[in-house]
């Protein structure tokens, strides 16, 4: 059997402790799927789906067992589209585990997916999407937190909504 697993997220845009999950994903499947999709609880994006999605590509393209594919409606029919029946979450901190929490319910309580959880890199167990944002759109040096193509882009996308 082939063994495939989901890494959901905004990726809004992938940093490098998303691409720790993905990376430890890739070694423990033989498939996985990083799957981008809108949390309704966060407004608006720096990027659309797509722009995160051409990211996303190209910092796993090394990994060759990843594919990137946006979720288009709920998470389990994204699985169940695929034949995937796990998900694969990293926990930073106690703060994650409440939310985490609910939606690893609900997905197993509406299609069965069981959610995997592994503990954040140390490295980067305080980093998020947002707080790079916030940082990067300040003026704060963010480099080493994304891969250096990540880190082009944001610099060149705040630097539009600047101007
Ligand atoms: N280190 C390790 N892991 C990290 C780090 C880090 N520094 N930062 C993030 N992660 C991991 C976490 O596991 C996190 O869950 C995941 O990466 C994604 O993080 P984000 O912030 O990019 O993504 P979220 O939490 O906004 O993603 C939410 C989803 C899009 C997955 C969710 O809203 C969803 O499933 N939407 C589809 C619709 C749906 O099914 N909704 C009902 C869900 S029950």
């Amino acid at each position: 059997v082939i063994r495939r697993v989901v890494c959901p997220g905004s990726f809004d845009p992938i940093t490098n402790g998303h691409l720790d999950i993905i990376g430890r994903a890739s070694q423990l499947f033989d498939e996985v799927f990083v799957a981008v999709g809108v949390n309704a609880g966060k407004a608006g994006g720096l990027f659309t789906v797509d722009e995160r999605m051409d990211l996303v590509r190209r910092v796993t393209a090394d990994y060759g067992n990843v594919r990137v594919e946006p979720i288009e409606g709920l998470l389990v029919d994204f699985c169940a589209r695929h034949g995937i029946r796990a998900s694969m979450k990293g926990l930073r901190a106690v703060s994650d585990y409440e939310y985490e929490l609910q939606m690893s319910h609900m997905n197993h309580r509406l299609a069965g997916i069981e959610t995997l959880f592994v503990a954040s890199n140390p490295l980067y167990s305080y980093l998020s999407s947002s707080l790079l944002k916030e940082v990067a759109a300040l003026g704060g040096d963010v480099s080493g937190l994304v891969p250096d193509l990540v880190l082009s882009a944001l610099t060149d996308r705040l630097a539009e909504r600047k101007a």
